[in-house]
C-alpha cells in the first residue's frame, strides 16, 4: 500500500527498540508505558519480534509521543479533539504520534479515547501492517475499544516476519 504514511514494509530485523517522548496528561508516565509495552508485547508475541524501550530518542527505531497540531517528525498536523486519534510510520520510520488534543483514557468513557485501542492499531502500521478489510481485525480502519488480534492480523504479521 502506497500513501503519506509510505510503502507498507517490514522491518529487518526482530529486536526493535522504542522511546517514548512528551506524553498526555490525562494519563501517568506508567500507565502511557505499561500500555505501549502490552500493545507491543501482543505484536511482538504473533511475530516473535521483541522490544527493548530506550532512554535516549536517537537509539530508538520507534520513536512515541503525543503532540498538539503541527509537530516534530513530520508534515501531518493533528487536527484537535476527535477525527485523528493517531497515526504511525511504516518501516523503515515505524514513528508513532498520538493527538494530545484527545481525551486519553484507558477503557471506555464518555467522548473519551482509550489509549490501548489506538495504540494497538497504530503499532501494526509501525510493524508494517496495512488496512485490513476484515472487520474484527485490529486493522480494519474503524476505531472500536475492546479489539484484540484477528486470525487476519496474525496472518499478515506473519507474512512480513
Ligand atoms: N489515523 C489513521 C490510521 O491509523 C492514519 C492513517 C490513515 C494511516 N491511513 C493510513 C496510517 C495508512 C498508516 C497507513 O488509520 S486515525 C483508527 C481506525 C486512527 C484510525 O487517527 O484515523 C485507529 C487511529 F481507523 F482503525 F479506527 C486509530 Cl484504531
Ligand atoms: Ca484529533
Ligand atoms: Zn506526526
Ligand atoms: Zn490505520
Amino acid at each position: 500500500l502506497t500513501s503519506r504514511f509510505g510503502v507498507s514494509q517490514a522491518w529487518t530485523k526482530k529486536n526493535l527498540t522504542y522511546h517514548i517522548g512528551a506524553i498526555t496528561p490525562k494519563l501517568t508516565e506508567e500507565q502511557v508505558g505499561d500500555t505501549i509495552r502490552n500493545a507491543l508485547d501482543i505484536w511482538g508475541a504473533a511475530a516473535n519480534l521483541t522490544f527493548t524501550r530506550v532512554s535516549k530518542k536517537e537509539d530508538a527505531d520507534i520513536v512515541i509521543f503525543f503532540a498538539s497540531g503541527a509537530h516534530e517528525g513530520d508534515t501531518i498536523s493533528f487536527d484537535g479533539r476527535g477525527s485523528t486519534l493517531g497515526h504511525a510510520f511504516y518501516p523503515p520510520n515505524g514513528d508513532l504520534h498520538f493527538d494530545m488534543d484527545e481525551n486519553w483514557i484507558l477503557g471506555k468513557g464518555r467522548g473519551m479515547t482509550d489509549l490501548f485501542s489506538v495504540a494497538l492499531h497504530e503499532l501494526g502500521h509501525s510493524m508494517g501492517l496495512a488496512h485490513s478489510t476484515v472487520f474484527d481485525a485490529v486493522m480494519y480502519p474503524t476505531y472500536r475499544i475492546g479489539k484484540q488480534l484477528h486470525q487476519d492480523d496474525i496472518n499478515a504479521i506473519n507474512k512480513l516476519y
